[in-house]
């Protein structure tokens, strides 16, 4: 049974008001000693503000930085990393950013249901509230050979499992983007497997450094990069990190992912970033970083394995990519 724990995002003033009406209607309110950081503005510390008219989580960032987490290069520029994006519900090409902006994230609530104590569907205004948000600076690299270092904002996915309750039934932890073919265009591209769906086993949901992001660069997760809600997971390859998530599902058995579905023999469950084992179409031994496009030596487990090189212990080299 599913259970509403609070009234969806209801559409307040800020939607309907033009930016510079709005930030009178902010002068005023401020003349009043009202209207402070929620209703406000919330300056990022790398560009622009970012208004709460705009996406009304604005003033949750800045978040703190977890110092624990380290790119171990240099970031890539903001402009970069939210304007090359993969987001096949808006198209294949590299004019995401464009395509994307027709995604509405307000009101958004997702579902918790399968092997939980109970089902549940919560608001994600509601949820960010709960969850404890820190920034993180990761890695990420695509399985198309290409790669970024951003700073992420969100929080454990340990602590939404947590949150969550599954039963000692649960498994593998399921996550799928929404579905709206009047929305996103690409759905309606029939072939694909709508939803978008990924999984993880619970050892590597919960493990640290799996991460829910609703961030980036100090400011709400822009939309082409999977706003509100999307997952983190950067020792495995980028199609694993699944974007604007509506329900996570704690399943007894091991769900078939997007492209697993699609092409198995080339994109399986693990997508551990390994050089070693090649994509059966090209070497997955360097990659280009997007904002230098120099070619850098791949790590196993993209520079992970510390963290994660336990949770695959005993699977041959050739598993941890592709079983
Ligand atoms: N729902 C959904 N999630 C997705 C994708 C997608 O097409 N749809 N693409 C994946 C791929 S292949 C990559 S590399 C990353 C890209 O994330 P970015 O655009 O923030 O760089 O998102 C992943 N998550
Ligand atoms: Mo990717």
């Amino acid at each position: 049974m599913l259970i509403k724990l609070k009234k969806a995002w209801e559409l307040s003033e800020n939607h309907v008001l033009d930016e510079s009406k709005y930030l009178n209607r902010r002068a005023i309110l401020k003349s009043m000693g009202i209207g402070g950081l929620a209703a406000g503005a919330a300056f990022s510390p790398f560009g622009r503000p970012v208004f709460a008219a705009e996406d009304p989580s604005a003033h949750l960032y800045p978040v703190a930085r977890n110092h624990a987490y380290v790119g171990g290069r240099e970031l890539t520029p903001e402009k970069i990393a939210t304007t090359y994006n993969n987001f096949y519900e808006f198209g294949s090409h590299k004019e995401i950013h464009t395509a994307a902006q027709a995604l509405k994230i307000r009101p958004w609530s997702v579902k918790i249901d399968g092997a939980v104590e109970k089902e549940m569907e919560i608001d994600i205004d509601d949820l960010l509230a709960k969850m404890s948000l820190e920034e993180r600076i990761y890695r990420h690299r695509c399985v198309e050979a290409w790669s970024m270092v951003v700073p992420w904002s969100g929080f454990a996915l340990k602590e939404f499992v947590k949150f969550a309750k599954p039963t000692s039934k649960a498994k593998y932890l399921v996550m799928q983007t929404f579905e709206d073919k009047s929305m996103a265009t690409g759905q309606r591209q029939f072939w694909y497997p709508w939803p978008y769906t990924e999984g993880l086993t619970m050892a590597e949901a919960t493990n640290d450094l799996a991460f829910m992001v609703t961030g980036l660069y100090g400011k709400p997760l822009p939309k082409q990069n999977g706003a509100p809600l999307r997952l983190a997971v950067p020792w495995k390859y980028g199609f694993k990190q699944i974007k604007s998530i509506v329900r996570f599902h704690f399943s007894e058995t091991r769900p078939k992912s997007f492209w697993e579905e699609l092409i198995a023999s080339e994109y399986g469950f693990w997508a551990n970033v390994n050089p070693e084992v090649p994509h059966p179409r090209w070497s997955q031994a360097t990659e280009r970083d997007i904002a230098t496009n120099k070619r850098i030596p791949t790590q196993i487990f993209n520079g992970y394995g510390d963290a994660v090189a336990h949770l695959y212990e005993g699977m041959s080299k050739r598993e941890r990519l592709f079983m």
